[in-house]
Formats: structure tokens, C-alpha cells, sequence
């Protein structure tokens, strides 16, 4: 007797072959929804910093650094995404912890190098004088070198990972100065102004133990002309 596939077996293996095709188109349109997101563009080359911020730390600093954070990024995007579809809801909290410390990463070192400038270009040069942040950090602050040095003392607080941000408060356009620790970055009603990195990878190339120094050396290339704009938006 020739031997014959049984009838319910063809129906299991074509169910099964629907179903696959299923979950493919259906993984297929879940991964097509994420926006993945890169590297921003620098204003500078990495050895336009110097000797303030040696060339070799903004290149570990872009290329390792904060790629790890875009990474993290894009990686914990998809795995969210498949988790939420699958509606496995602790690794859902799991990527919403990793996309919390990734995005935030991936915003402070955009705004880090976007406030930073060559000192032949615009670091460390004030805002211009009667400009709308020039006036308001004289009326709150009495003078630069005061602001900078309250902004330098949150710095040296920071203990291992963190960021301090010169910020506007949009209620009143007030300025304030504001820590955050590990890869928080500030939101509503604040807006980042200058975003610092305390964190060691940020200097300890070149200053080592000494990070007060790298504190003081930084704002010779800190770009107030984009701390001026995003002030006066
Ligand atoms: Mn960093």
C-alpha cells in the first residue's frame, strides 16, 4: 500500500506556513515604524578644540562614546518594539530603562558638541552685550565670571556620571543652573541652553584627576552665540 499523507497533516503544514507568513509581514511592518537615528554632524574637526580639549578625546569622545548611545538606541527601540507587539510587559520596562539612559546620552552629547566652538570661531566668546541672554545673566548672575563659577561648583558636585546645564526656564525666561545625574537630560519647563559632561571619558585623557582644570579650560570653547540663539527662540 503506497504510502499517503494524511489528509490533517497537509491542513497543519499549510496553517502552519500562513502563520509564518503572518508573522514575518507583521515583524516586517513593526521594524518599518522605526525611525533609527545616527551620529549628528560636527561643526568641527575633532583637533579644532585644542589645546582646551585634545583632539584624541573628541574622537573617543563622538566615534566610541556617544555611537554607543545611538546604538543602544536603535537596538533598544526594536527589541521595545517586538516586546510591546508580543505584549511581554517586562521587557517592555527593561528597554524603557535602556531607552531612558540611550536618548538621553544620545541628546546631551548632541547638544555638547553643538555648544562647543574653535576659540578662533565662537568659543569663549560672551554673547553680545545688550543681547537678551548677555542682560539676563547680568541681572541674575552680576557678571560672567560669577555664572561661571556657580556652573563650575554644580560640576565638581557631579559625583562619577552626570551633566550640568545652563537652562532657560520658560516660565519668565529665568536662567538656571541644573545637574542631572548619569545621562538624564533636562525637560519642560526647561530648555538647555550649555550642556557639560562631567563624566571622566570627557577629560581624563588629558586632565586626569584634575578635572577642576578641565572645568576652567572648557569655557574657552563653549559657544555662547548658539546658547544666545537657543535662548532667544
Ligand atoms: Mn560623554
Amino acid at each position: 500500500m503506497p504510502h499517503s499523507t494524511p489528509r490533517t497533516t497537509v491542513y497543519e503544514n499549510l496553517l502552519a506556513m500562513i502563520f509564518n507568513i503572518i508573522i514575518f509581514v507583521f515583524f516586517n511592518i513593526v521594524m518599518a515604524n522605526i525611525q533609527q537615528i545616527s551620529l549628528p554632524a560636527l561643526d568641527w574637526k575633532y583637533d579644532q578644540l585644542e589645546p582646551y580639549i585634545s583632539g584624541e578625546i573628541n574622537e573617543i569622545h563622538y566615534t566610541k562614546h556617544h555611537k554607543a548611545y545611538v546604538d543602544g538606541y536603535n537596538n533598544a527601540t526594536e527589541i521595545l518594539a517586538l516586546a510591546e507587539a508580543d505584549g511581554r510587559v517586562d521587557d517592555v520596562y527593561a528597554q524603557l530603562q535602556n531607552l531612558k539612559f540611550f536618548s538621553g546620552g544620545h541628546i546631551n552629547h548632541s547638544l555638547f558638541w553643538k555648544n562647543l566652538s574653535p576659540n578662533n570661531v565662537y568659543g569663549g566668546k560672551l554673547p553680545e552685550k545688550d543681547s537678551k541672554l548677555y542682560n539676563q545673566v547680568i541681572e541674575q548672575y552680576g557678571s560672567f565670571d560669577n555664572l561661571i563659577s556657580i556652573f563650575n561648583k554644580k560640576l565638581a558636585g557631579v559625583q562619577g556620571s552626570g551633566w550640568v546645564f545652563l537652562v532657560k526656564n520658560v516660565d519668565g525666561n529665568t536662567l538656571d543652573v541644573v545637574s542631572t545625574a548619569n545621562q538624564d537630560t533636562v525637560g519642560s519647563p526647561y530648555i538647555p541652553l550649555i550642556a557639560i559632561d562631567a563624566w571622566e571619558h570627557a577629560y581624563y585623557l588629558q586632565y586626569q584627576n584634575v578635572k577642576a582644570d578641565y572645568f576652567k579650560a572648557i569655557w574657552n570653547v563653549v559657544n555662547w552665540h548658539e546658547a544666545e540663539e537657543r535662548y532667544s527662540k
